[in-house]
């Protein structure tokens, strides 16, 4: 028998003894740690002979072995129980009814425009896209806007840059769904070039525009939904019918009050801006300012290709996220773009 017996037989014993990880560590430096009774042991080999050395050396290792033994095999089992504790306390009540999974909803602002597409897609119009980015000339020039107009300042509108990061003047986020209506004419007309009369022009452009102005009523990104038709007789008084119509089925209120106020656009003329007024509910007796429109300006039928002694064409324009506020009683229009859940599943 080695004459380190003793010193396993205390560390057997005081393994016994530990009950967790951390004691267990304590046990162990005691008896392999820096300055433990094994480590010391080895530090005395220095004071023997050469001759007794190796045979001390290698019972004192003998001994380290197999305390190291001990020390894993005691916290194998002080692991094992921890877990077995684990196992029988944390319990799974399995007759809890499960957490379910988020179903998800459709964005506010995505209702608003998918109500207004079925809208007009019951009376023929057609829902047409077009490109974010686009050119000066789909934006500003076809749509008659003069070349010193502020909404062409950098001010107002958003440029790209080239890959020098040099300011481009003639590409740019579009300002407003327009330009959809710009190419589409021209792809109308581009399609029945050959006919003595083309087919009449009955479409929506809803999307995504974006201009320089950012509070609690306007976001650099906002929606537009603008409507044209063109046609041989194409008129005012059909224009009003239309937005009158819209308005009652969107709002579902067969009395909205809608009223025509005289104004400037430089794409139409004449030009309106479009008021409501509600029956009742909290905007009840207020006009509220809700769109745009008008027949549409020679000039701007000409850039897309339609000849304004033949043809004659109304629009109009709205604000889907403004309409939405309107609908739900929202006062912040940065809430629609925050992507707060807690908002957002409000309307599902
Ligand atoms: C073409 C010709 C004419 C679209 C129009 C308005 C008047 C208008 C605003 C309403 C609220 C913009 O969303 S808003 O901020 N729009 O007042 N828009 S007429 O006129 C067009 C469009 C395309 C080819």
């Amino acid at each position: 028998m080695s004459q380190f017996a003793p010193i396993i037989a205390e560390a057997e014993t005081a393994l016994a003894a530990v009950a967790t990880i951390n004691d267990l560590e304590q046990v162990k430096a005691r008896f392999l740690g820096k300055s433990g009774v094994l480590t010391e042991q080895l530090k005395q080999l220095g004071k023997l002979s050469a001759e007794e050395r190796p045979a001390a050396g290698a019972a004192i290792n003998v001994a380290k072995q197999a305390v190291e033994g001990l020390v894993s095999s005691r916290r194998e089992s002080i692991l094992m129980a921890e877990q077995a504790q684990k196992l029988a306390s944390d319990t799974v009540d399995v007759t809890l009814p499960g957490r379910g999974r988020g179903v998800g909803s459709i964005h506010p602002v995505s209702q608003t425009l998918a109500r207004i597409e079925r809208l007009f897609q019951s009376i023929g119009f057609e829902v047409a896209e077009g490109p974010e980015i686009e050119t000066d000339w789909h934006n500003f020039t076809a749509m008659n806007t003069p070349e010193k107009h502020p909404a062409r300042s950098m001010h107002d509108t958003f440029y790209l840059q080239d890959d020098d990061g040099n300011v481009r003047e003639d590409v740019l986020l579009r300002t407003h769904t327009s330009p959809v209506q710009i190419r589409y004419m021209q792809a109308h007309m581009e399609k029945y070039a050959g006919l003595e009369v083309m087919p009449e022009i009955r479409m929506i452009a809803p999307g995504r525009v974006y201009r320089v102005d950012s509070d609690a009523t306007h976001s650099p990104m906002f929606h537009q939904v603008e409507g044209l038709w063109v046609s041989e007789n194409a008129s005012f008084a059909a224009l009003k019918g239309v937005v009158i119509d819209f308005l009652r089925q969107f709002f579902e209120s067969d009395d909205l009050q809608v009223r025509f106020r005289p104004s400037f656009f430089p794409f139409t003329e004449p030009s309106a801006e479009i008021d409501v007024a509600f029956i009742s509910g909290a905007n009840k007796g207020r006009w509220l300012e809700i769109a745009g429109c008008g027949m549409v300006h020679p000039n701007v039928l000409r850039a897309g290709g339609i000849d304004p002694e033949k043809y004659l064409g109304f629009a109009f324009g709205m604000g889907p996220d403004r309409l939405t506020m309107l609908r739900y009683g929202i006062n912040d229009l940065r809430l629609f773009f925050e992507g707060d859940l807690r908002f957002l599943s409000q309307f599902n």
